[in-house]
């Protein structure tokens, strides 16, 4: 593959969208079994209407070492049981950080090192900074879409696997004034 070449990217405010982007990702109630606390909600809802739950709209920075690629999440509103609508979550296997920035909506990032969990309130123009070993999830505690940009180093992977494993410590429900009300992760 050739060289990338330094590019400007346009991000379009309204549509969320990415020119020239790269691959979209698009992740629907089926695509997230056993992560939310009520399984069999969950299973319900994606056997029915398997409403989107959010997409990750890349750049067409590869993602390969020494690379600097970004992406565009957009979590869609929604709880299921009461616990808001929010990404599968994962670690990165050899530990890179990553820094969010919040576009639109209202959400937060859920991390967890194995021992401490963290909780970043995002608001448009908050940057989050995800330090090296710390699973992250994005969750919408808001009504509308919420969506982010994140920049990641190229090598950073995915491991989902963690995240079934050790879990994430905490989940992000909505407490009766309609905000985050975090509650242990297995309660
Ligand atoms: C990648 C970065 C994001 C997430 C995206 C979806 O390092 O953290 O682009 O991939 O927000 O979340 P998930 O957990 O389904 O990959
Ligand atoms: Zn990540």
């Amino acid at each position: 593959t050739p060289p990338i070449m330094p590019m400007a990217i346009r991000f379009d405010h309204e549509q969320l969208t990415l020119a020239p982007a790269g691959p979209t990702l698009t992740r629907r109630m089926s695509d997230l079994e056993g992560l939310f606390r009520d399984e069999a909600a969950r299973a319900a809802a994606a056997a029915g209407e398997n409403p989107v739950v959010y997409t990750v709209t890349s750049s067409p920075v590869p993602e390969a070492n020494r690379e600097l690629p970004q992406s565009i999440t957009t979590i869609m509103p929604g709880t299921t049981s009461g616990e808001f609508w929010m990404t599968k979550g994962h670690q990165h296997p050899d530990h890179q950080g990553e820094i969010y920035l919040a576009i639109t909506g209202r959400g937060g990032i859920l991390m967890f090192d194995g021992e401490q969990t963290s909780w970043l309130e995002m608001l448009p123009g908050t940057i989050g900074y995800i330090p090296p070993g710390w699973a992250h999830r994005s969750v919408n505690t808001g009504t509308e879409p919420y969506a982010f940009l994140a920049v990641y180093p190229g090598g950073a992977g995915h491991d989902y696997d963690w995240v079934v494993e050790h879990g994430m410590g905490k989940r992000a429900f909505r407490g009766p004034d309609g905000s985050a009300l975090l509650r242990p992760f297995a309660e």
